[in-house]
């Protein structure tokens, strides 16, 4: 087993630009409650302890002083470049899925390849989202566009429209659709590799704290498997769109810390 590295985790309880439901501002404290409470076990399924202070490295959360979206853009994007300028890796705590923008836009200033891999039952890939450039709908049309990624693998995917068909062709994204959900992707991800997990991509039965339930999704199971199978240097990562308001006795929160100490062990 190889020796784990200290990660870094950094909490962006940013909710501003959410198209349906605010609430996913919870998530990072949420998520970090499941730990502090004790009611989980702190180790993983392959057996590493995580320890915050330790092996996980908490930098609490940043702080927004107001919903405007290009300030928030900003600051993410400042704070992610700093804390990774020392050759660290970083996981992020959502947050609504607007966030993963501005941190693989700093990501993109040390990895002039990046490859991500992008869990969701949405696409995301709106060009124009309710007349919001940084909506939670657009991130990886914006990713894209900007050319801030070498390729973008999404999985579990059950809600395309004709147009996002249509933005999905022009970026050329590799979608395993939930329909024609297979492990084969897992052979084809190239490093260096970022991980983007939207909760929403587990069926709501597993996970009904998030914004938007989208019912056929993934079992837990069947997610951890698909990480626990990876075999690809793993620069960053980001868990978004976990919503307290939606959450049913922290069912969903304990799900967000389960993904993250799978992803963490992986870094
Ligand atoms: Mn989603």
């Amino acid at each position: 087993m190889k020796i784990q590295s200290t990660v870094k985790l950094l909490g962006i309880p940013f909710d501003a630009n959410s198209s349906f439901l605010r609430g996913c501002s919870s998530g990072p404290d949420a998520i970090r409650l499941i730990h502090e409470q004790g009611a989980s076990n702190a180790y993983t399924e392959g057996g590493k302890l995580l320890e915050m202070g330790r092996n996980l490295l908490d930098l609490g959360d940043l702080h927004f002083a107001s919903d405007a979206a290009p300030t928030a853009h900003k600051l993410i994007c400042d704070e992610i470049q700093k804390h990774i300028s020392d050759g660290s890796k970083l996981i992020s705590l959502g947050g609504d899925h607007s966030i993963t923008f501005p941190i693989i836009k700093a990501f993109h200033k040390f990895f002039s390849e990046l490859h991500i891999l992008h869990f969701d039952a949405h696409g995301d890939l709106y060009h124009d989202f309710q007349n919001n450039y940084y909506s939670h709908a657009s991130p990886f049309a914006r990713i894209m566009e900007n050319g801030l990624a070498t390729s973008i693998t999404q999985v579990g995917i059950r809600t395309l429209t004709h147009h996002q068909r249509e933005q999905a062709e022009k970026f050329q994204l590799n979608i395993i659709e939930m329909k024609d959900f297979d492990f084969h992707f897992l052979d084809e991800l190239q490093a260096p590799l970022y991980i983007s997990f939207d909760i929403d991509v587990l069926d709501p039965a597993f996970a009904p704290g998030v914004s938007h339930h989208e019912p056929g999704g993934l079992s837990v199971r069947t997610a951890i498997k698909c990480l626990q199978s990876l075999n690809v240097n793993i620069v960053g990562a980001d868990i978004v769109e976990y919503n307290q308001n939606r959450d049913i006795n922290q069912v969903t929160a304990a799900v967000g810390y389960k993904i993250l100490k799978e992803i963490w062990s992986l870094m």
